[in-house]
């Protein structure tokens, strides 16, 4: 059994249902379980290029999986298709965005995967509800594509601490 973290992102239709909805969706595949889930965090986009987009609401769930990695991303892309999702390009509005954050203690980089996610330290709204999630969990060993971590969560935390994030509620269903 492998323990992961995955982030859940929304910011079309109806944001909430749509992470009630993935949330179900994970439950129900029989070679997940969820183990603990973060409270619903509201925030301004992220963007690269400034265009307006509607806020998002973010959370993270940990997971036990004894999926593969690679089948964890075909789960979780065949989980955002039945839920509408497109393709869109890089950075752009989404019904519904499952990004695997950590998958044991593992540094994965293929075409497909990259773990742990590339931006995953540079973002609050991953990294509160990760914090909430997992106080202590220990990323000092571990290297994004971008950044060696290399720092406690909650020193990372204090470097997005500018980003700001709501909790808006929990995520039942
Ligand atoms: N911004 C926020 N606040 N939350 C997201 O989940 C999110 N996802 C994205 C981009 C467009 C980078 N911005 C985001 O993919």
């Amino acid at each position: 059994m492998t323990v992961s973290y995955i982030g859940l992102g929304s910011n079309l239709g109806q944001p909430i249902k749509q992470l009630i909805n993935a949330k179900k969706a994970i439950q129900a595949v029989s070679e997940i379980s969820i183990i603990n889930c973060s409270s619903v965090y509201q925030s301004k986009a992220l963007t690269l290029d400034k265009q307006p987009q509607n806020d998002y609401l973010n959370a993270v769930i940990q997971i036990e999986t004894q999926l593969a990695a690679e089948h964890l991303l075909d789960t979780l892309q065949s989980i955002e298709m039945q839920q509408g999702r497109t393709r869109e390009k890089r950075w752009g509005a989404r019904t519904i965005d499952l990004d695997i954050l950590l998958y044991a203690d593992q540094q994965i980089k293929t075409d497909r995967l990259m773990i742990p996610h590339t931006e995953m330290t540079n973002r609050n709204f991953v990294l509160t509800p990760l914090f909430q999630i997992a106080p202590n969990l220990d990323i000092n060993r571990l290297t994004t594509e971008k950044t060696l971590c290399n720092r406690t969560l909650k020193s990372l935390l204090q470097s997005v601490s500018d980003q700001e994030l709501v909790c808006v509620g929990e995520l039942h269903g």
